[in-house]
Protein backbone atom coordinates (compact mmCIF):
# COMPACT_ATOMS: atom_id res chain seq x y z
CA UNK A 1 0.00 0.00 0.00
CA UNK A 2 1.11 3.52 -1.22
CA UNK A 3 1.24 5.23 2.22
CA UNK A 4 3.29 2.65 4.10
CA UNK A 5 5.60 2.04 1.51
CA UNK A 6 6.36 5.72 1.19
CA UNK A 7 6.60 6.38 4.90
CA UNK A 8 9.17 3.39 4.81
CA UNK A 9 10.90 5.51 2.53
CA UNK A 10 11.11 8.58 4.28
CA UNK A 11 12.11 6.57 7.59
CA UNK A 12 15.57 5.12 5.41
CA UNK A 13 16.17 8.60 3.93
CA UNK A 14 16.03 10.35 7.15
CA UNK A 15 17.43 7.77 9.33
CA UNK A 16 20.49 6.35 7.04
CA UNK A 17 22.87 3.75 8.91
CA UNK A 18 19.83 2.70 11.24
CA UNK A 19 19.17 -0.91 10.64
CA UNK A 20 18.02 -1.98 13.77
CA UNK A 21 15.49 1.26 13.97
CA UNK A 22 14.65 0.53 10.25
CA UNK A 23 13.81 -3.28 11.20
CA UNK A 24 11.46 -2.22 14.14
CA UNK A 25 9.48 0.29 12.29
CA UNK A 26 9.35 -2.12 9.04
CA UNK A 27 8.10 -4.73 10.56
CA UNK A 28 4.82 -2.58 12.61
CA UNK A 29 3.80 -0.31 9.62
CA UNK A 30 3.42 -3.53 7.14
CA UNK A 31 1.62 -5.22 10.20
CA UNK A 32 -0.54 -2.34 10.38
CA UNK A 33 -1.21 -1.51 7.06
CA UNK A 34 -5.28 -2.86 7.27
CA UNK A 35 -6.18 -0.35 9.86
CA UNK A 36 -4.25 2.41 7.69
CA UNK A 37 -6.47 0.65 4.83
CA UNK A 38 -10.11 0.97 6.55
CA UNK A 39 -8.96 4.02 8.41
CA UNK A 40 -9.04 7.55 6.23
CA UNK A 41 -8.41 9.52 9.27
CA UNK A 42 -5.06 8.09 10.34
CA UNK A 43 -3.66 8.99 6.40
CA UNK A 44 -5.33 12.27 6.24
CA UNK A 45 -3.45 13.51 9.76
CA UNK A 46 -0.42 11.78 8.73
CA UNK A 47 -0.11 9.93 11.76
CA UNK A 48 2.57 7.14 10.07
CA UNK A 49 5.25 10.14 9.04
CA UNK A 50 4.43 11.55 12.75
CA UNK A 51 4.69 8.23 15.35
CA UNK A 52 8.38 7.29 13.65
CA UNK A 53 9.69 10.47 14.41
CA UNK A 54 10.83 10.91 17.80
CA UNK A 55 8.96 14.11 19.41
CA UNK A 56 12.79 14.62 21.02
CA UNK A 57 16.44 12.89 21.16
CA UNK A 58 18.85 14.26 24.06
CA UNK A 59 22.44 12.99 23.39
CA UNK A 60 25.16 14.28 26.08
CA UNK A 61 28.82 13.59 26.93
CA UNK A 62 29.14 11.66 29.96
CA UNK A 63 32.33 11.97 31.78
CA UNK A 64 33.59 10.30 34.77
CA UNK A 65 37.42 9.06 36.08
CA UNK A 66 38.01 5.22 36.76
CA UNK A 67 39.81 3.39 39.36
CA UNK A 68 43.27 4.88 38.28
CA UNK A 69 42.37 8.49 38.34
CA UNK A 70 42.30 8.16 34.18
CA UNK A 71 39.60 10.07 32.62
CA UNK A 72 36.84 8.33 30.76
CA UNK A 73 34.21 9.68 27.57
CA UNK A 74 31.21 7.91 27.48
CA UNK A 75 27.92 8.67 25.59
CA UNK A 76 25.01 9.60 26.83
CA UNK A 77 21.70 9.58 25.13
CA UNK A 78 17.59 10.03 25.78
CA UNK A 79 15.34 8.81 23.20
CA UNK A 80 11.65 10.55 24.15
CA UNK A 81 9.80 8.88 21.65
CA UNK A 82 5.82 9.54 21.79
CA UNK A 83 3.93 10.78 25.04
CA UNK A 84 0.55 10.36 23.39
CA UNK A 85 -0.76 8.67 26.56
CA UNK A 86 1.21 9.37 29.22
CA UNK A 87 4.94 10.31 30.75
CA UNK A 88 7.81 8.75 28.33
CA UNK A 89 8.73 5.40 30.17
CA UNK A 90 11.12 2.83 29.18
CA UNK A 91 14.40 1.56 30.10
CA UNK A 92 18.35 2.63 30.04
CA UNK A 93 20.79 0.14 28.50
CA UNK A 94 24.40 0.03 29.59
CA UNK A 95 25.81 -1.92 26.55
CA UNK A 96 29.60 -1.33 24.26
CA UNK A 97 26.88 -1.32 21.14
CA UNK A 98 24.77 1.07 22.27
CA UNK A 99 23.82 3.98 19.67
CA UNK A 100 21.09 6.02 17.96
CA UNK A 101 19.71 2.99 16.27
CA UNK A 102 20.10 0.69 19.03
CA UNK A 103 17.58 3.00 21.31
CA UNK A 104 15.47 4.42 18.37
CA UNK A 105 14.20 1.01 17.56
CA UNK A 106 13.76 0.33 21.45
CA UNK A 107 12.09 3.20 22.02
CA UNK A 108 9.41 2.51 18.84
CA UNK A 109 8.51 -0.61 20.33
CA UNK A 110 8.38 0.41 23.76
CA UNK A 111 5.34 2.68 22.48
CA UNK A 112 3.30 0.17 21.67
CA UNK A 113 4.47 -2.04 24.37
CA UNK A 114 3.33 0.49 26.50
CA UNK A 115 -0.32 1.67 25.01
CA UNK A 116 -0.80 -2.37 25.20
CA UNK A 117 -0.12 -2.53 28.84
CA UNK A 118 -3.43 -0.62 29.67
CA UNK A 119 -1.70 1.58 31.88
CA UNK A 120 -0.65 5.34 31.19
CA UNK A 121 2.76 5.39 29.55
CA UNK A 122 4.09 6.91 26.75
CA UNK A 123 7.63 5.58 24.87
CA UNK A 124 11.67 6.13 25.55
CA UNK A 125 14.33 4.58 25.44
CA UNK A 126 17.99 5.90 27.17
CA UNK A 127 21.48 4.67 28.36
CA UNK A 128 25.17 4.60 27.13
CA UNK A 129 27.49 2.69 24.99
CA UNK A 130 29.43 2.34 28.68
CA UNK A 131 30.54 -0.83 29.23
CA UNK A 132 29.89 -2.18 33.03
CA UNK A 133 31.20 -5.55 32.48
CA UNK A 134 34.56 -5.56 34.60
CA UNK A 135 34.11 -2.34 36.55
CA UNK A 136 34.07 -2.12 39.87
CA UNK A 137 31.25 -0.78 41.85
CA UNK A 138 32.97 2.46 42.55
CA UNK A 139 33.45 3.43 39.06
CA UNK A 140 29.97 1.88 37.89
CA UNK A 141 28.65 4.53 40.84
CA UNK A 142 30.57 7.73 38.90
CA UNK A 143 29.35 6.68 35.42
CA UNK A 144 25.98 6.38 37.07
CA UNK A 145 26.43 9.66 38.65
CA UNK A 146 28.27 11.31 35.49
CA UNK A 147 25.06 10.50 33.38
CA UNK A 148 22.60 11.19 35.82
CA UNK A 149 23.82 14.68 36.46
CA UNK A 150 22.97 15.57 32.34
CA UNK A 151 19.83 13.08 32.22
CA UNK A 152 18.46 14.75 35.56
CA UNK A 153 17.23 17.95 33.73
CA UNK A 154 15.27 16.20 30.62
CA UNK A 155 13.60 13.68 32.99
CA UNK A 156 10.64 13.75 36.67
CA UNK A 157 8.13 11.32 37.94
CA UNK A 158 5.29 13.51 35.41
CA UNK A 159 7.65 13.81 32.10
CA UNK A 160 9.71 10.55 31.67
CA UNK A 161 10.66 8.16 34.13
CA UNK A 162 13.57 5.07 33.30
CA UNK A 163 14.19 2.09 34.62
CA UNK A 164 16.90 -0.94 33.21
CA UNK A 165 17.24 -2.79 30.55
CA UNK A 166 20.84 -4.97 29.73
CA UNK A 167 23.40 -3.76 31.82
CA UNK A 168 21.08 -1.50 34.32
CA UNK A 169 20.10 -3.77 37.17
CA UNK A 170 19.29 -2.76 41.03
CA UNK A 171 22.88 -1.41 41.74
CA UNK A 172 23.00 0.76 38.76
CA UNK A 173 19.26 2.15 39.45
CA UNK A 174 20.12 2.86 43.09
CA UNK A 175 22.95 5.14 41.95
CA UNK A 176 20.66 7.49 39.47
CA UNK A 177 18.39 7.43 42.23
CA UNK A 178 20.94 9.26 44.63
CA UNK A 179 22.36 11.21 42.15
CA UNK A 180 18.96 12.59 41.10
CA UNK A 181 17.61 13.11 44.93
CA UNK A 182 20.69 15.37 45.38
CA UNK A 183 20.34 17.59 42.12
CA UNK A 184 16.67 17.78 41.94
CA UNK A 185 16.03 17.78 46.36
CA UNK A 186 13.25 15.27 45.71
CA UNK A 187 12.51 12.16 46.71
CA UNK A 188 9.94 11.01 43.90
CA UNK A 189 9.18 8.23 41.53
CA UNK A 190 11.78 9.10 38.51
CA UNK A 191 12.80 5.81 38.43
CA UNK A 192 11.62 2.43 38.46
CA UNK A 193 13.21 -0.72 39.63
CA UNK A 194 13.97 0.79 42.59
CA UNK A 195 15.33 -0.93 46.00
CA UNK A 196 12.36 -2.63 48.11
CA UNK A 197 13.07 -0.01 51.36
CA UNK A 198 13.79 2.98 48.98
CA UNK A 199 10.19 3.22 46.80
CA UNK A 200 10.69 0.31 44.71
CA UNK A 201 7.82 -2.46 43.97
CA UNK A 202 7.63 -6.19 45.25
CA UNK A 203 7.60 -8.74 41.82
CA UNK A 204 8.99 -5.88 39.36
CA UNK A 205 12.38 -7.71 39.23
CA UNK A 206 10.73 -11.00 38.65
CA UNK A 207 8.03 -9.42 36.25
CA UNK A 208 9.76 -9.54 32.83
CA UNK A 209 10.41 -13.20 32.77
CA UNK A 210 6.95 -14.20 34.98
CA UNK A 211 4.94 -12.26 32.18
CA UNK A 212 6.66 -13.57 29.86
CA UNK A 213 5.40 -17.19 30.73
CA UNK A 214 2.11 -16.26 32.06
CA UNK A 215 1.81 -14.94 28.11
CA UNK A 216 2.68 -18.14 27.06
CA UNK A 217 0.56 -19.97 28.85
CA UNK A 218 -2.24 -17.89 28.04
CA UNK A 219 -0.91 -18.78 24.25
CA UNK A 220 -0.98 -22.72 24.90
CA UNK A 221 -4.36 -22.67 26.26
CA UNK A 222 -5.78 -21.69 22.82
CA UNK A 223 -4.86 -25.09 21.91
CA UNK A 224 -5.92 -27.06 24.92
CA UNK A 225 -2.00 -27.33 25.83
CA UNK A 226 0.12 -26.02 29.22
CA UNK A 227 3.67 -25.75 30.12
CA UNK A 228 4.05 -28.64 32.07
CA UNK A 229 6.25 -31.10 31.03
CA UNK A 230 7.46 -29.13 28.32
CA UNK A 231 11.59 -28.95 27.30
CA UNK A 232 12.43 -25.20 26.91
CA UNK A 233 15.41 -23.42 25.76
CA UNK A 234 16.41 -19.89 27.36
CA UNK A 235 19.21 -17.76 26.23
CA UNK A 236 20.55 -15.12 28.20
CA UNK A 237 21.20 -15.50 31.98
CA UNK A 238 20.60 -11.80 32.97
CA UNK A 239 16.95 -10.64 34.74
CA UNK A 240 14.91 -11.36 31.83
CA UNK A 241 16.18 -15.22 31.92
CA UNK A 242 16.33 -15.22 35.54
CA UNK A 243 12.79 -14.83 35.92
CA UNK A 244 11.66 -16.83 33.06
CA UNK A 245 13.51 -19.72 34.18
CA UNK A 246 11.95 -19.44 37.36
CA UNK A 247 8.37 -19.06 36.49
CA UNK A 248 9.11 -22.00 34.02
CA UNK A 249 10.15 -24.45 37.04
CA UNK A 250 7.57 -23.54 39.27
CA UNK A 251 4.76 -24.56 36.30
CA UNK A 252 6.37 -28.01 35.99
CA UNK A 253 7.98 -26.99 32.85
CA UNK A 254 11.84 -28.31 32.03
CA UNK A 255 14.47 -25.99 31.14
CA UNK A 256 17.79 -27.49 29.44
CA UNK A 257 19.80 -24.30 28.17
CA UNK A 258 21.09 -20.98 29.68
CA UNK A 259 23.87 -18.21 28.05
CA UNK A 260 25.65 -15.36 27.92
CA UNK A 261 27.28 -13.31 24.96
CA UNK A 262 30.42 -16.41 25.27
CA UNK A 263 28.17 -19.25 24.85
CA UNK A 264 25.53 -21.23 26.03
CA UNK A 265 25.42 -24.85 28.47
CA UNK A 266 23.14 -27.53 28.07
CA UNK A 267 21.90 -29.14 31.01
CA UNK A 268 19.57 -32.34 29.72
CA UNK A 269 18.20 -33.01 33.36
CA UNK A 270 17.01 -29.47 33.53
CA UNK A 271 17.90 -26.38 35.35
CA UNK A 272 16.07 -26.86 38.96
CA UNK A 273 15.65 -24.11 41.91
CA UNK A 274 19.00 -24.79 43.60
CA UNK A 275 21.05 -24.94 40.28
CA UNK A 276 19.26 -21.50 39.53
CA UNK A 277 20.44 -19.60 42.66
CA UNK A 278 23.51 -20.66 41.91
CA UNK A 279 23.57 -18.81 38.52
CA UNK A 280 21.59 -16.06 40.37
CA UNK A 281 24.82 -15.68 42.66
CA UNK A 282 27.10 -15.97 40.00
CA UNK A 283 25.36 -13.01 37.48
CA UNK A 284 24.30 -10.76 40.55
CA UNK A 285 26.75 -11.04 43.04
CA UNK A 286 30.24 -12.55 41.73
CA UNK A 287 29.26 -11.67 37.81
CA UNK A 288 30.86 -14.30 36.87
CA UNK A 289 30.26 -16.24 33.06
CA UNK A 290 27.65 -19.35 32.61
CA UNK A 291 30.49 -21.15 31.32
CA UNK A 292 31.07 -21.30 35.12
CA UNK A 293 27.64 -23.64 35.41
CA UNK A 294 28.89 -26.09 33.08
CA UNK A 295 32.24 -26.48 35.09
CA UNK A 296 30.72 -26.78 38.32
CA UNK A 297 27.66 -29.23 37.50
CA UNK A 298 29.73 -31.42 34.52
CA UNK A 299 27.65 -30.36 31.93
CA UNK A 300 28.51 -29.49 28.56
CA UNK A 301 29.04 -25.82 27.32
CA UNK A 302 28.91 -24.83 23.80
CA UNK A 303 31.21 -21.87 23.20
CA UNK A 304 30.04 -18.51 20.74
CA UNK A 305 26.71 -20.55 20.37
CA UNK A 306 23.35 -19.70 21.11
CA UNK A 307 21.10 -22.68 21.90
CA UNK A 308 18.61 -23.00 19.27
CA UNK A 309 19.93 -25.98 17.64
CA UNK A 310 18.88 -27.90 21.00
CA UNK A 311 15.41 -29.58 20.82
CA UNK A 312 12.59 -28.06 22.61
CA UNK A 313 8.75 -27.95 22.96
CA UNK A 314 9.27 -23.95 23.76
CA UNK A 315 11.62 -21.54 22.81
CA UNK A 316 12.18 -18.52 25.57
CA UNK A 317 14.89 -15.72 23.38
CA UNK A 318 16.14 -13.60 26.87
CA UNK A 319 19.53 -12.33 25.66
CA UNK A 320 19.26 -9.29 22.80
CA UNK A 321 17.98 -8.75 19.81
CA UNK A 322 18.06 -10.43 16.43
CA UNK A 323 19.59 -13.70 17.92
CA UNK A 324 17.13 -15.97 16.33
CA UNK A 325 18.33 -15.43 12.52
CA UNK A 326 16.39 -17.36 9.73
CA UNK A 327 18.23 -20.37 10.03
CA UNK A 328 17.85 -20.93 13.57
CA UNK A 329 14.19 -20.51 13.23
CA UNK A 330 14.18 -23.49 10.53
CA UNK A 331 16.19 -25.74 12.93
CA UNK A 332 13.98 -24.67 15.71
CA UNK A 333 10.91 -26.10 13.38
CA UNK A 334 12.49 -28.70 12.55
CA UNK A 335 13.11 -29.79 16.08
CA UNK A 336 9.21 -29.50 16.83
CA UNK A 337 9.05 -26.11 18.93
CA UNK A 338 5.77 -25.23 18.85
CA UNK A 339 6.23 -21.90 20.58
CA UNK A 340 8.41 -18.92 21.04
CA UNK A 341 7.75 -16.28 23.53
CA UNK A 342 10.20 -13.17 23.48
CA UNK A 343 11.16 -12.45 26.29
CA UNK A 344 13.85 -9.55 24.89
CA UNK A 345 13.17 -6.82 22.57
CA UNK A 346 13.20 -8.15 18.63
CA UNK A 347 15.19 -11.32 19.16
CA UNK A 348 14.04 -12.35 16.28
CA UNK A 349 14.80 -11.24 12.84
CA UNK A 350 12.22 -11.12 10.00
CA UNK A 351 13.26 -14.23 8.23
CA UNK A 352 12.49 -15.92 11.59
CA UNK A 353 9.64 -14.24 12.21
CA UNK A 354 7.81 -15.34 9.04
CA UNK A 355 8.52 -19.11 9.43
CA UNK A 356 6.88 -19.14 13.07
CA UNK A 357 4.10 -17.24 11.21
CA UNK A 358 4.05 -19.36 8.11
CA UNK A 359 4.01 -22.71 10.58
CA UNK A 360 0.86 -20.97 12.69
CA UNK A 361 2.99 -22.13 15.85
CA UNK A 362 2.20 -20.42 18.76
CA UNK A 363 4.72 -17.06 18.50
CA UNK A 364 4.26 -14.58 21.27
CA UNK A 365 6.34 -11.08 19.92
CA UNK A 366 8.31 -9.25 22.11
CA UNK A 367 6.15 -6.40 22.39
CA UNK A 368 3.19 -8.40 24.02
CA UNK A 369 5.05 -11.02 25.52
CA UNK A 370 7.67 -9.09 27.50
CA UNK A 371 5.35 -6.44 28.84
CA UNK A 372 5.18 -7.33 32.09
CA UNK A 373 8.39 -5.67 33.03
CA UNK A 374 7.30 -1.99 32.08
CA UNK A 375 4.05 -3.10 33.65
CA UNK A 376 5.01 -3.44 36.83
CA UNK A 377 7.15 -0.22 36.43
CA UNK A 378 3.74 1.16 35.76
CA UNK A 379 2.19 -0.48 39.23
CA UNK A 380 5.46 1.03 40.84
CA UNK A 381 4.39 3.97 39.53
CA UNK A 382 0.89 4.22 41.02
CA UNK A 383 2.40 2.77 44.56
CA UNK A 384 4.76 5.76 44.61
CA UNK A 385 1.90 8.40 43.62
CA UNK A 386 -0.41 6.80 46.78
CA UNK A 387 2.76 6.42 48.92
CA UNK A 388 1.47 2.98 49.53
CA UNK A 389 3.54 -0.44 48.82
CA UNK A 390 1.60 -3.29 47.34
CA UNK A 391 1.85 -6.83 48.69
CA UNK A 392 3.93 -9.02 46.60
CA UNK A 393 0.52 -11.42 46.36
CA UNK A 394 -1.40 -8.01 44.88
CA UNK A 395 1.31 -6.69 42.18
CA UNK A 396 1.78 -10.32 41.16
CA UNK A 397 -2.63 -11.13 40.52
CA UNK A 398 -2.12 -7.27 38.68
CA UNK A 399 0.49 -8.40 36.68
CA UNK A 400 -0.87 -11.78 35.75
CA UNK A 401 -4.15 -9.62 35.09
CA UNK A 402 -2.45 -7.86 32.74
CA UNK A 403 -0.67 -10.29 30.76
CA UNK A 404 -3.81 -12.09 30.31
CA UNK A 405 -5.15 -8.63 28.89
CA UNK A 406 -2.81 -7.90 26.60
CA UNK A 407 -2.96 -11.80 25.21
CA UNK A 408 -6.77 -11.47 24.86
CA UNK A 409 -6.25 -7.88 23.05
CA UNK A 410 -3.64 -9.13 20.82
CA UNK A 411 -5.58 -12.08 19.87
CA UNK A 412 -9.15 -11.03 19.43
CA UNK A 413 -7.49 -7.96 17.27
CA UNK A 414 -5.77 -10.39 15.00
CA UNK A 415 -9.07 -11.98 14.56
CA UNK A 416 -10.59 -8.84 13.83
CA UNK A 417 -8.64 -7.35 11.18
CA UNK A 418 -8.83 -11.31 9.33
CA UNK A 419 -5.46 -12.72 10.83
CA UNK A 420 -6.58 -15.41 13.36
CA UNK A 421 -3.54 -16.37 15.90
CA UNK A 422 -0.85 -13.54 14.10
CA UNK A 423 -0.37 -11.92 17.35
CA UNK A 424 2.28 -9.88 15.67
CA UNK A 425 -0.18 -8.41 13.01
CA UNK A 426 -2.87 -8.18 16.75
CA UNK A 427 -0.35 -6.47 19.14
CA UNK A 428 0.99 -4.36 16.59
CA UNK A 429 -2.94 -3.16 15.58
CA UNK A 430 -3.71 -3.07 18.91
CA UNK A 431 -1.13 -0.79 20.15
CA UNK A 432 -0.96 1.77 17.62
CA UNK A 433 -4.66 2.64 17.74
CA UNK A 434 -4.50 3.68 21.19
CA UNK A 435 -1.55 5.84 20.67
CA UNK A 436 -2.69 7.18 16.92
CA UNK A 437 -6.28 8.02 18.69
CA UNK A 438 -4.32 9.90 21.09
CA UNK A 439 -2.57 12.01 18.69
CA UNK A 440 -5.75 12.82 16.86
CA UNK A 441 -7.42 13.91 20.10
CA UNK A 442 -4.53 16.25 21.14
CA UNK A 443 -4.45 18.07 17.55
CA UNK A 444 -0.79 18.83 15.39
CA UNK A 445 1.16 16.93 18.09
P1 LIG B 1 20.74 -8.17 31.60
O1 LIG B 1 21.84 -7.20 31.41
O2 LIG B 1 20.28 -8.50 32.97
O3 LIG B 1 21.10 -9.54 30.86
C1 LIG B 1 21.39 -9.58 29.51
C2 LIG B 1 21.72 -11.00 29.12
O4 LIG B 1 21.79 -11.10 27.71
C3 LIG B 1 23.09 -11.45 29.62
O5 LIG B 1 23.08 -12.83 29.81
C4 LIG B 1 23.98 -11.04 28.46
O6 LIG B 1 25.22 -11.73 28.39
C5 LIG B 1 23.12 -11.38 27.27
N1 LIG B 1 23.46 -10.52 26.14
C6 LIG B 1 23.45 -9.17 26.11
N2 LIG B 1 23.87 -8.70 24.93
C7 LIG B 1 24.16 -9.79 24.20
C8 LIG B 1 24.64 -9.98 22.89
N3 LIG B 1 24.91 -8.94 22.11
N4 LIG B 1 24.81 -11.25 22.46
C9 LIG B 1 24.56 -12.31 23.27
N5 LIG B 1 24.10 -12.20 24.52
C10 LIG B 1 23.91 -10.96 24.98
O7 LIG B 1 19.53 -7.59 30.73
P2 LIG B 1 17.99 -8.00 30.76
O8 LIG B 1 17.83 -9.42 31.14
O9 LIG B 1 17.27 -6.96 31.50
O10 LIG B 1 17.62 -7.82 29.22
C11 LIG B 1 17.59 -8.92 28.31
C12 LIG B 1 16.60 -8.61 27.19
O11 LIG B 1 15.30 -8.41 27.77
C13 LIG B 1 16.91 -7.33 26.41
O12 LIG B 1 16.51 -7.51 25.07
C14 LIG B 1 16.00 -6.30 27.06
O13 LIG B 1 15.73 -5.22 26.21
C15 LIG B 1 14.78 -7.16 27.33
N6 LIG B 1 13.83 -6.65 28.30
C16 LIG B 1 14.22 -6.36 29.59
C17 LIG B 1 13.30 -5.87 30.49
C18 LIG B 1 13.67 -5.55 31.91
O14 LIG B 1 12.79 -5.14 32.66
N7 LIG B 1 14.92 -5.73 32.33
C19 LIG B 1 11.89 -5.64 30.12
C20 LIG B 1 11.57 -6.05 28.77
C21 LIG B 1 12.53 -6.52 27.92
P3 LIG B 1 26.56 -11.00 28.84
O15 LIG B 1 26.50 -10.92 30.33
O16 LIG B 1 27.65 -11.85 28.32
O17 LIG B 1 26.56 -9.64 28.19
O1 LIG C 1 12.12 -3.04 27.38
C1 LIG C 1 11.49 -2.77 28.41
O2 LIG C 1 10.25 -2.81 28.45
C2 LIG C 1 12.25 -2.46 29.63
N1 LIG C 1 13.47 -2.50 29.59
C3 LIG C 1 11.53 -2.04 30.88
C4 LIG C 1 11.15 -0.60 30.83
C5 LIG C 1 10.56 -0.04 32.09
O3 LIG C 1 10.32 1.18 32.09
O4 LIG C 1 10.32 -0.76 33.06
Amino acid sequence: MGVIQDTLEIVRKRNPGEPEFFQAVTEVLESIEPVIERHKKYRDARILERIVEPERVVIFRVPWQDDKGQFQINRGFRIQMNSAIGPYKGGLRFHPTVCLSILKFLAFEQVFKNSLTTLPMGGAKGGSDFDPKGKSDNEVMRFCQSFMTELFRHVGPDTDVPAGDIGVGGREIGYLFGQYKRLANEFTGVLTGKGLNWGGSLIRPEATGYGCVYFAIEMSKTRGETLEGKVCTVSGSGNAAQYTVEKLIQVGAKVVTMSDSDGFVYDKDGINEEKLAWIMDLKNVRRGRIREYAEKFGVKYFPGKRPWGIECDCAFPCATQNEISGEDAKTLLDNGCTLVAEAANMPSEPEAIQQFLAKRILFGPAKAANAGGVATSGLEMAQNSMRLPWTREEVDARLRHIMTTIHKNAFDTAAEYGKPGNLVVGANIAGFVKVADAMLDQGLV
